[in-house]
């Protein structure tokens, strides 16, 4: 392994764990260290890295503990044996929507630190306020209804900012912040999100946000690229819109700008060269697509606790249902994205039941049962083609896409006639737990192929509109059956693709991105100069096929079904409110 040329770090922020990852010119990685909050922090009442007010459904991060972490991860490194002075660059990514809030002294002690100390205890005094609003946190409903309200209607906020208001984006959490403790939000001299607080450490002064991030406040007009007038001054309340755009600060527009180079606290201490440059840290989704040359058309689907669904895309078609955000590295691009709640859990909920059902644990491989049956069962439990579809639902957690509370909704469907019928929890016509198997599989990646029809083009004249290639990331991305639908569901016209660096994706996108920002040619896009150095056999590996006509076209039709079977649950639950 070759240490020697230039290196480059990124770094990922998420919510259990921070990870550095070191990479060389040719995309490599040298080295990779994980600091675990809850395993290996000191000093914090976490639970999942973040502390939870049952009450108020607050759910925060102290950000302490992130600078612990930092200080530990860089430490490990050198003990693994970095040489830091060959770090040319540093970028990273940041669990998205989660804000920073610092006082009146923070310029004053990053630009003053000192290497003979560490940064928790050197930057103690630096917050206005000691805990960060985590993306899980959901205590802004009243704001997420006046943010919903302000531009006229969930459609119109989700065309000036690509999402409609959701608990977690940051300007309602802002608003929150500013209304319940307004004496803190005076003394705030800058907010930052997860991501550019990472950057501004590095930097010894605060960073701006990233083009793509800044995406997730619901205050940034993707049309105007530049914050809204109108939802900024709602958001800013009392203390004013000017105070709150000082806050907030500009962004800049390019994702590889030169920030700045590394603060000497991080020369001295650990060695890196004063010439090490700084180039901005994105969100965790945004530099997740970064760990590959995703083209337009390439879709990625996460597979964790949750589900999220990602493509690089020119167009730019926001609806409440979806997020868009500005791409992180290459301007006339967009990512769509899709969050769920309900993903992975789900999943090992039907799972857990059928080794229940068969007295079998199988503590090696839990799957085991649960994937033969998913495979011997025909696709939408269709055991010859005159009868109906099985359909389902499978929601333990509230569920935001579509809004639904927890539950578990079966159907048939005939598409010749385009009937739905609702099934009653024992109909004889759904076996439990074996139908839910693959009925649920089908269901998450149904969803997935009817909010994403509207951005995928034909791969060539003689092919339906579907991706060129589907990405597998995260746990979830070594199950083969669960690879096999998805190549039956979503096509794929060259396959379905697993990274190798799965689980690493994230920090990997954001090496990637300082690697792109310090090499690149003038106007060498990111998919470019990644695409050149990129080693096909090396980093990723085909899993199972994509598109198969006759099942492409079978769960075309049940798309349908499935949305009309949505519409009916939503219908249903909003009735009995
Ligand atoms: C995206 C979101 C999560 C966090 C996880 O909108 O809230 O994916 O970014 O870290």
């Amino acid at each position: 392994m070759s240490t020697s040329g230039p290196l480059y770090i990124g770094f990922d922020l998420s919510t259990q764990q921070l990870k550095g990852i070191v990479v060389n010119s040719d995309l490599k990685v040298v080295f990779l260290s994980i600091f675990d909050f809850d395993a290996h922090s000191k000093g914090f009442p976490i639970k999942k890295g973040v502390i939870t007010n049952e009450v108020e459904h607050e759910v925060v991060a102290p950000v302490a503990l992130w600078l612990q972490a930092l200080d530990s991860v860089l430490a490990d490194l050198k003990k693994q044996g970095l040489d830091f002075s060959l770090v040319r660059g540093i970028s990273g990514a940041g669990q998205q929507h989660g804000s920073v809030y610092w006082g009146e002294d923070a310029e004053k002690l990053l630009k003053g630190l000192d290497a003979q100390k560490g940064l928790e205890e050197q930057l103690a005094g630096a917050f206005s306020h000691p805990y960060s609003p985590n993306w899980q946190d959901a205590s802004t409903q009243k704001e997420c209804d006046e943010f919903d309200e302000k531009l006229g209607g969930v459609e119109q906020l989700a065309e000036a900012t690509g999402s409609k208001a959701h608990h977690r984006f940051t300007g309602p959490q802002i608003l929150r912040f500013q209304r319940k403790y307004p004496d803190v939000y005076k003394k705030t001299s800058r907010i930052s999100l997860v991501s550019s607080f990472l950057a501004s450490l590095f930097l010894g002064h605060i960073a701006p946000f990233d083009i793509s991030d800044v995406c997730g406040m619901n205050l940034w007009n993707i049309h105007n690229g530049a914050y809204d007038e109108e939802l900024l001054k709602f958001c800013a309340g009392p203390h004013g819109v000017d105070d709150l755009r000082r806050k907030l600060g500009d962004v800049p527009e390019d994702g590889g700008i030169d920030l700045g180079k590394v603060h000497p606290y991080f020369t001295s201490r650990y060695g890196f060269s004063p010439e090490c440059t700084i180039i901005p840290s994105t969100g965790d989704n945004p530099a997740t697509i970064l760990a590959l040359p995703l083209r337009p058309s390439d879709a990625m689907v996460s597979l964790g606790t949750s589900t999220t669904f990602l493509m690089s895309t020119p167009s730019y078609k926001p609806d409440p249902a979806t997020h868009f955000f500005n791409h992180p590295t290459t301007p006339g691009l967009y990512m769509f994205m899709l969050c769920y709640k309900n993903g992975g859990l789900a999943r090992e909920h039907i799972r857990d039941a059928i080794n229940k059902a068969q007295n079998d644990d199988h503590p090696s491989n839990p799957w085991v049962n649960f994937d033969k049956i998913a495979l011997d069962t025909p696709p939408l439990g269709q055991k010859s083609p005159s009868d109906p579809m099985k359909l389902g639902l499978f929601f333990p957690r509230p569920e935001i896409v579509p809004n639904l509370p927890p539950g578990q909704w079966r159907y048939t469907y005939n598409p010749d006639t385009n009937t739905l019928t609702r099934l009653s929890d024992n109909d004889s016509q759904w076996t439990e737990p074996t139908d839910s198997a693959r009925a649920i599989i089908e269901s998450q990646l149904l969803s997935l192929r009817l909010r994403s029809r509207g951005l995928t083009t034909p791969p060539n004249p003689s092919l339906p509109a579907q991706p060129r290639r589907v990405y597998l990331v995260g746990g979830g991305s070594k199950n083969k059956t669960i690879a096999k639908i998805a190549g039956e569901i979503l096509g794929g016209s060259e396959g379905v693709y697993k990274l190798e660096i799965g689980d690493n994706a994230c920090a990997l996108g954001a090496a990637y991105k300082a690697v792109w920002a310090l090499e690149r040619k003038q106007n060498e896009t990111f998919e470019e100069l990644i695409g050149k150095r990129w080693r096909e056999e090396e980093f990723v590996e085909r899993i199972a096929d994509g598109y198969q006509e006759e099942a492409f076209e079978k769960y075309g039709r049940a798309v349908e079904g499935f949305e009309k079977m949505e519409l009916e649950v939503l219908k249903e639950v909003e009735e009995k409110k």
